[in-house]
């Protein structure tokens, strides 16, 4: 709870570089979490201060039916949009601005009408999304999984509940009434994310209506992007802290770090807003900085995460405090994962991940390692994948990722090694995977199928190491098998 009182506390003053009046909504963003406010949000809102560029407003929309998303979006309606946005550099004092560049939002499953008919108006051209790595809804051969409930209700019904649906029904309308097609964005931190995207949105339409389906894919353009800026989840405690410190009362604050990147393949079909003027970097080819990022910054965090949370720890910093987590990610970035990569011009490997290691120290940030390890059953498959498969293949030093697997196959049994339980947020862990991970065969949990076509399974060295990593870990705690394997690392 804010213990600034409305009547004290400074109300959100909008941006004054433009007139938000005048602001029309050319986007709309699907799933808006704190992410999507402090990244792509604040590029928007930049972007509105130049001539020419105040039709690019952003419609918010929540998909979700649950509590949680029910009280943002009451919470953002009541502020018209507004937020407070600080920004924590490693060292000095932080910054705040009032973001104004969300001039709408709507809560999908109170009103999926208005949804639609907003993304079905011209004035949209753009449709982006933040919707998790899970959220693209395919299985681990990449199929589309027409059987989610979720998925097979869209299918059948006009009033979607799912991105898919949505996006669908809104080109249907678009198409029929001779309104051209929209950009979908994915901003999720996914591989050839453009491409993750139309693959999943083609499969859903095909089974819906294969003549929209070939619309679909002759018009409407799918670019993929590298997004970057590390934002934790604002707890209570931090909107307090928030509140406190700017004199606002902001019913949903957000706080980041002062690194921000985007990188956009530019392939848009209905235009966008002038983002290369606000510092986004437009290329051809977004590949090269997508692996850089997610193999390097998501997969130490994930290396991060799952042994640190084992260890007792639950905030990014204070885990890096202890020398030899530090020691585990500079191994696995500077010998496992970077010299695998072909960088993208003009930078090195070997300096973006000291700057990894800068950013996930500063004390400010407080992120959580909860939040980084939440469905990492979706994530690892993305981060850890292509390396283990390399170093596997060609033989070389697989022990900080067969650690990472076995942190990770114990942390699903929600117990550190000081006894303390913690939430474990894994919608995408069947059944027969859990039974796995409590069998009393370590090597077993190899066959979760979050680890399926890695290729690991058929190394025996690898699996040796897995299974004698999960017995340590429950016989001595993660922290001295992380020791005992630094110093036979040497
Ligand atoms: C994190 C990301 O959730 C995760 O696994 O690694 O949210 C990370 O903080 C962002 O990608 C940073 O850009």
């Amino acid at each position: 709870m804010s213990d600034v009182s409305p009547a004290t506390a400074k109300a959100l003053v909008p941006p004054k570089s433009y007139d938000r009046n005048a602001v029309t909504a050319g986007i709309v963003h699907l799933s808006v979490g704190n992410f999507h406010r402090a990244h792509q949000a604040v590029y928007v809102d930049q972007c509105l201060a130049l001539p020419g560029q105040d039709g690019w407003g952003i419609l918010g929309v929540g998909l979700m039916d649950v509590e949680s998303e029910r009280q943002k979006a009451r919470a953002l309606q009541s502020q018209e949009g507004l937020y407070s946005l600080t920004i924590y550099p490693p060292e000095g004092a932080p910054t705040t601005s009032v973001i104004g560049s969300i001039v709408g939002y709507l809560h999908a499953p109170d009103d999926p009408e208005a949804v639609l008919r907003h993304m079905a108006d011209p004035a949209v051209k753009i449709v982006t999304l933040t919707v998790t790595e899970g959220g693209y809804n395919t299985d681990e051969t990449g199929r589309f999984k027409l059987e989610e409930p979720n998925v097979a209700h869209d299918l059948t019904s006009g009033t979607p509940k799912t991105s898919f649906g949505f996006i669908t029904e809104a080109l249907r309308r678009r198409r029929d009434g001779g309104v051209g097609p929209f950009t979908v964005m994915s901003c999720d931190n996914l591989r050839h994310n453009g491409h993750v995207m139309k693959t999943a949105l083609l499969a859903f339409a095909r089974a819906k209506d294969a003549a929209l389906a070939d619309w679909i894919e002759a018009h409407v353009a799918f670019p993929s992007s590298m997004v970057d800026r590390i934002t934790p989840a604002t707890t209570p405690a931090d909107a307090a802290r928030l509140n406190r410190d700017n004199d606002l009362d902001d019913k949903a604050p957000v706080f980041a770090e002062d690194f921000i990147q985007w990188v956009i393949e530019d392939t848009f079909c209905a235009g966008r807003p002038a983002w290369e003027k606000v510092g986004a970097q437009f290329t051809g080819d977004v590949d090269p900085y997508e692996q850089v990022k997610l193999r390097m910054l998501n997969a130490s965090h994930s290396m991060l995460a799952f042994p640190g949370i084992m260890m007792g720890h639950r905030i990014v910093h204070l885990a890096m405090g202890d020398p030899n987590v530090s020691a585990l990610l500079d191994g696995f970035l500077q010998i496992d994962a970077g010299p695998l990569l072909d960088a993208p011009p003009g930078m090195s490997t070997d300096q973006y991940g000291a700057m990894l290691l800068k950013r996930y120290r500063n004390p400010a940030i407080g992120d959580q390692l909860l939040r980084i390890a939440g469905d990492g059953a979706s994530k690892l498959p993305v981060f850890v994948q292509d390396t283990a498969k390399a170093l596997v293949k060609a033989g070389k030093d697989h022990r900080r990722i067969a650690f990472l697997l076995a942190a990770f196959t114990e942390y699903l049994k929600g117990v550190d090694e000081n006894g303390q339980s913690f939430p474990v947020v894994e919608p995408n862990v069947t059944d027969a995977d859990f039974a796995l991970v409590k069998d009393a065969d370590p090597a077993k949990g190899i066959g979760l199928s979050a680890f399926k076509g890695w290729g690991v399974e058929a190394s025996p060295r690898f699996v040796a190491d897995y299974a004698r990593y999960r017995s340590q870990i429950q016989a001595e705690g993660a922290k001295k098998t992380l020791a005992d394997l630094l110093k036979a690392a040497g």
